[in-house]
């Protein structure tokens, strides 16, 4: 293992640094922008070293193939690059990185892939900067429409058409009709593995989850000369909005976030005119879920009522429940000997599972924290992911 653990920190070192904000030590590595252009670019060469040729499939996907194409269905392994705000260091890379690594060890073990295995890199997971997460993988599968993602437009107004630059059209490949299953490795972005004595799990399923956006539009005027009874203040909706959810949530076992809001005009000296804030929310089951946001959205139309705003809920993405294939959890499970768990954070994987057999591993995460840069994972940890991830591509797809 001490080789492996120095062969994971040799490649954690050429990435750690790359788009990591010095001040907050999170990463700033937005989909096909130039960190993130810079792993892409890591990507292929480490890709090239191991003889992958790497492939685009015009949607910014990269995959890297190991094994004869023409030889069966491939197994697909692999993650994002891509990171919210000030991420966590793990929260994608590592599924890259360790899939890369797995290749090594069963080379090293002289295995030879029965079927091909291919390593995913896929693009805009996050949602960071074209606003809908899952991106890359929602188009691989057919989820969204090209002409559609093609019209995404990022805070600079740059669309993702344009940040795919001269990539070759967006057609959706028919990769997926020639993978026989697809397995992410992750950092597990809860408590669940911290404390216990396993350093890999497998997964069971995903919360159902979804974004909405609650547009709050009032009157904007001067802070000095407008009366609190004259307000229309659109701050005012927003704000017990946000304590809505809470309440909401904490009522129903779920988990509600808001966690980005826009203000018109944001200046210090006026009463907005607009306010934005997005929920995240995420419960166990559907029907939890439909109820948080129900309740809140007829809460928060009431106090628009009160305040005189006018207020538009509108849904950006929703991921239904997203149940693992139970015979491959299990089958993951028994050879890792390994503990099963959910998770509430969403993942490509939860994308393609409704497309084709799909698992996810686990990675303990001693914090606990994720989308923050307190994200967590030692190098034994990571090392026995790689381990793990070696041991089932191995099972699925070497002799
Ligand atoms: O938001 C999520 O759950 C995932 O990390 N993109
Ligand atoms: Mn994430
Ligand atoms: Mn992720
Ligand atoms: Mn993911």
């Amino acid at each position: 293992m001490s080789d492996l653990l120095h062969r994971f920190r040799v490649l954690w070192d050429e990435i750690a640094p790359v788009g990591r904000d010095a001040d907050s030590g999170g990463y700033l590595r937005y989909a096909l922008a130039e960190p993130e252009l810079r792993l892409r670019a890591w990507f292929r060469e480490h890709a090239d070293a191991r003889g992958m040729p790497v492939t685009e499939d015009g949607n910014g996907n990269l995959f890297a193939t190991w094994g004869d194409p023409d030889a069966g269905d491939a197994v697909l392994t692999g993650s994002h690059f891509d990171s919210v705000p000030h991420g966590g260091a793990y929260d994608g890379p590592l599924g890259i990185v360790s899939a890369l690594l797995a290749v090594d060890e069963l080379r090293a073990r002289d295995r030879k892939p029965l079927r091909p295995i291919i390593v995913a890199a896929f693009v805009e997971e996050e949602g960071a900067r074209f606003g809908v997460p899952c991106l890359g993988s929602r188009l691989l599968t057919g989820e969204i429409a090209v002409d559609r993602a093609a019209g995404l437009r990022d805070a600079a107004g740059v669309s993702f058409a344009e940040a795919l630059g001269d990539r070759p059209a967006g057609a959706r490949t028919d990769l997926l009709s020639r993978v026989a299953a697809f397995v992410e490795l992750h950092v597990e972005q809860g408590r669940a593995l911290a404390g216990t004595d396993a350093p890999v799990a497998v997964a069971s399923a995903i919360w159902p989850h979804g974004r909405w956006r609650f547009e709050v539009r009032g009157e904007g005027n001067h802070a000095g000369t407008t009366r609190m009874g004259d307000r229309r203040d659109p701050m005012l909706t927003y704000a017990f909005t946000v304590l809505a959810a809470n309440k909401e949530a904490r009522l129903r076992d779920a988990h509600a976030t808001v966690g980005r809001v826009s203000v018109q005009p944001n200046a210090t000296n006026a009463v907005p005119s607009r306010v934005t804030g997005w929920l995240d929310a995420r419960a166990a089951e559907e029907e939890t879920l439909r109820g948080l946001v129900d309740a809140v959205a007829a809460k928060a139309t009431e106090r628009a009522r009160r305040d005189g705003t006018e207020l538009t809920v509108t849904q950006e993405s929703a991921t239904p429940l997203v149940a693992f294939d139970g015979g491959l959890a299990d089958r993951l499970a028994r050879l890792l000997d390994a503990p099963v768990l959910p998770t509430g954070a969403g993942h490509d994987a939860g994308v393609l599972a409704a497309h084709l057999p799909t698992a996810m591993l686990f990675v303990r995460n001693p914090t606990g924290v994720s989308h923050s840069p307190a994200e967590s994972a030692t190098d034994a940890d990571c090392a026995a992911g790689v381990t793990a991830l070696a041991r089932v591509l191995e099972e699925l797809a070497c002799r």
